[in-house]
C-alpha cells in the first residue's frame, strides 16, 4: 500500500549540478532557500567561552568523566549563554562525540541509553533545549533575543536556534584533545530531529547527521505528505519557524523547495533517518521518499545515497549500507534503544579515518 503511494508521488528536483563544485557553488542559495522560507536566518558563528561548573570523575562506575559546561557568547551586543552536559570515556583515544539534542536535562533518561552509548565509545554532549531557549512563543529569555525583530518574515524561529546552540556546543567540543574531529555527530528526535537535520544541514563540521522520527518540516517531503501537515504544524508551533513558512499553509506546492534538499545538504557526509511504523503524524513514506529524492547529491561524489529504491523496508528492517542509513522500527513515535544501537552500528562501520 505504502509502496504504491510512493509510485504516485513526485517531488520536485534537486537545484541542477554537474559535479561537486557545482553543487558546492549551490550550497549557499539552497540554505538561503531555507532560512528565507522555513526556518529563518542562521545566525553567523561568533566565538564561545566555556567554563567547567561541575565535574564527577568517577561518573558511571568510573568509566567516565561527567562535567557540566557553561558556553556563553557575545552576539550584537548582547551575552548569552547556555548549559551543557559532557560525558566522556575514560579511553586512551579520541572518541565521537553525539551532540545530543535532548528533550530532558538529567543524564539518565529511558530515551537515552548513556551507559551504553558509553561503553561502546562514544562521548556525549547533552544540549537540553529549553535550556537553550523555551519551546513557546518568547522570544525574550534564552537565545531568544538573537532572533531580532519576529515580524521580519525570516525571522529565526527555535528550531534554528537550537540549531545554532548546537553549532556552538561543537565549538566547544573541538577544543577538548579527546574530541574525534573527523566523527562528530548531530542527533535529535522529533522537533529536535528536525533541529539536528538544520544543524547538519548548516555545519559541515558534522560527519553524521541523524534525524529520529523528524516528519514534518524535518525529513519528510512536504507535498503529498500523510498526517501532519504544513498548516497544521504553522499553527500549533508558529515559533519553530520563520513567519513566512506559514504562508505556505495549504498552498504546499508553491514552496520553492521541499525538505530533501535539507537532506541534500548534509552530502557527501553521512545522514541517517529512523522512523518508527506507527509514528504516521511523521509518516513514515514521506520520510523514505525524501531521502531517495536527496540521493543524487551523494551521486555527484560517486557515493551512494539511499542503497535501496523500490520499497519501503519492512518493519525491522534497515537499509543501512549507503551514506543515507534509513530504518523503520516497529513501534511508536520515541526514540528508542533499538535506535540508538542502530545509529552506533552504522557509525561504528562507516567512521571516518
Ligand atoms: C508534535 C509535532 C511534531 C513533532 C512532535 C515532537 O506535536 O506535531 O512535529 O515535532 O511534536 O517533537 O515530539
Amino acid at each position: 500500500m505504502l509502496n504504491e503511494l510512493l509510485k504516485s508521488r513526485t517531488v520536485p528536483p534537486l537545484p541542477l549540478a554537474s559535479s561537486p563544485a557545482e553543487w558546492e557553488a549551490l550550497r549557499p542559495e539552497m540554505l538561503k532557500a531555507l532560512q528565507d522560507n522555513i526556518y529563518g536566518r542562521m545566525p553567523a558563528a561568533v566565538p564561545v567561552t566555556a567554563k567547567v561548573t561541575e565535574t564527577d570523575d568517577t561518573f558511571l562506575a568510573n568509566r567516565a568523566i561527567y562535567e557540566k559546561v557553561t558556553i556563553s557568547f557575545d552576539y550584537e551586543g548582547r551575552s548569552y549563554s547556555f548549559p551543557v552536559q559532557v560525558i566522556q570515556p575514560k579511553l586512551r583515544r579520541k572518541v565521537p562525540y553525539f551532540v545530543t539534542l535532548s528533550f530532558r536535562e538529567p543524564v539518565f533518561d529511558r530515551y537515552l541509553p548513556a551507559e551504553e552509548i558509553i561503553s561502546r565509545g562514544f562521548g556525549i554532549a547533552i544540549v537540553h533545549y529549553k535550556s537553550v531557549a523555551g519551546d513557546d512563543n518568547d522570544f525574550e529569555s534564552g537565545l531568544g533575543p538573537m532572533a531580532g525583530d519576529r515580524t521580519a518574515p525570516d525571522a529565526p524561529g527555535k528550531i534554528a536556534l537550537w540549531a545554532y546552540a548546537a553549532s556552538r556546543t561543537a565549538d566547544y567540543l573541538l577544543t577538548r584533545p579527546e574530541c574525534d574531529a573527523k566523527n562528530l555527530i548531530v542527533i535529535g528526535h522529533s522537533r529536535l530531529g528536525k533541529t539536528a537535520l538544520v544543524c547538519g544541514a548548516h555545519d559541515e563540521r558534522f560527519a553524521f547527521v541523524i534525524s529520529n522520527d523528524s516528519g514534518c518540516s524535518g525529513a519528510a517531503v512536504t507535498r503529498g505528505k500523510c498526517g501532519e501537515s504544513l498548516a497544521r504544524i504553522t499553527s500549533v508551533f508558529p515559533y519553530w519557524f520563520a513567519p513566512r513558512y506559514a504562508e505556505f499553509a495549504g498552498r504546499e506546492t508553491e514552496l520553492p523547495l521541499d525538505q530533501h534538499w535539507l537532506l541534500a545538504l548534509t552530502a557527501p557526509r553521512h545522514l541517517l533517518v529512523g522512523s518508527a511504523v506507527e509514528d504516521t503524524w511523521a509518516d513514515p513514506a514521506s520520510e523514505f521518499l525524501s531521502c531517495r529524492a536527496a540521493s543524487p547529491a551523494w551521486a555527484l561524489y560517486g557515493l551512494p545515497g539511499l542503497r535501496s529504491f523500490d520499497r519501503l523496508p519492512v518493519p525491522g528492517e534497515k537499509y543501512h549500507d549507503g551514506y543515507i542509513g534509513y530504518h523503520l522500527r516497529p513501534g511508536a513515535h520515541f526514540m528508542a534503544r533499538t535506535d540508538w544501537c542502530r545509529y552506533m552500528d552504522y557509525i561504528a562501520a562507516n567512521k571516518n579515518k
